[in-house]
């Protein structure tokens, strides 16, 4: 494991486990959320997002995903509420998205897959010193996940033109306008979808997709992934790792 896991042949999500045996975990993420057999939990609160203090610090391709990443000294910028015993601080976001709008998505719906996926990456730092430090430890991240969906119109995505820099100086973005008006949700204890694959994540699913259109779509997969010759490169599509067994866990609904 020189972090050479990718999304390839050789290095993709079914080899994972020769270098992180956690990949056969009990709580491993994404997975199928059937939406009969979820929960409905009467005492779920409501997802409360604070983001407007928000400071956005850059934009990268990290080789696998784009992302934006934020200033995480303070609790300016937090999700409360849901099943989160404490604040969780924002740390970045980024996506997971397809070769074609038939694929794309980590989590599924009854066994649809999206064209893509968002996931809002924050730590609770109320318990743990780092993100470094909350990333491995049972109740230390929670990730907000908005599937994206086709529509004909959608919103104005300012990052879209920057990122094919290796990482951009990138100010005031607000990852609110990103949310549906609607913040129903399923949520389920899980994992990273990425290695080391550490099973520290409470997982907040909106049911209300995000809606870009076509040409959006088309624009995430014109970023290469990084670390191949000139040449050689490949585009990034088809970052998303498959649904991983339940075993025996329950997906709470927030709603009926
Ligand atoms: O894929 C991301 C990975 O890039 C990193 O952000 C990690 C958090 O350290 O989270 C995973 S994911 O589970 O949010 N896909
Ligand atoms: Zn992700």
């Amino acid at each position: 494991g020189h972090h050479c896991w990718g999304y390839g042949e050789e290095n993709g999500p079914s080899d994972w486990y020769k270098d992180y045996s956690l990949a056969n975990g009990d709580r491993q993420s994404p997975i199928d959320i059937q939406s009969e057999q979820t929960v409905y939990n009467s005492s779920l609160k409501p997802i409360w997002v604070s983001y407007d203090a928000c400071t956005s610090l850059s934009i990268c391709n990290n080789g696998h995903s784009v992302m934006v990443e934020y200033e995480d000294c303070d609790d300016k910028t937090v999700i409360r509420g849901g099943p989160l015993e404490f604040p969780y601080r924002l740390k970045q976001f980024h996506f997971h998205w397809g070769g074609k709008d038939s694929r794309g998505s980590e989590h599924t719906v009854n066994g649809k897959s999206y064209p893509g996926e968002l996931h809002l990456v924050h730590w609770n730092a109320a318990k743990y010193k780092s993100f470094d430090e909350a990333a491995s430890a049972p109740d230390g991240l929670a990730v907000l996940g908005v599937f994206l969906e086709l529509a004909p119109i959608s919103l104005y995505l300012q990052f879209i033109d920057l990122w094919q820099e290796t990482k951009a100086q990138f100010k005031d973005f607000n990852p609110s306008g990103l949310l549906p008006d609607c913040l129903d949700y399923w949520t389920y204890r899980g994992s990273l979808t990425t290695p080391p694959l550490h099973e520290s994540v409470t997982w907040l699913m909106l049911k209300e997709p995000l809606y870009l259109s076509e040409k959006q779509m088309e624009k995430f997969r014109t970023l290469f992934f990084s670390g191949e010759e000139e040449g050689l490169r490949t585009r990034m599509m088809d970052n998303f790792r498959p649904p991983q067994p339940l075993k025996g866990r329950t997906v709470e609904a927030s709603f009926r």
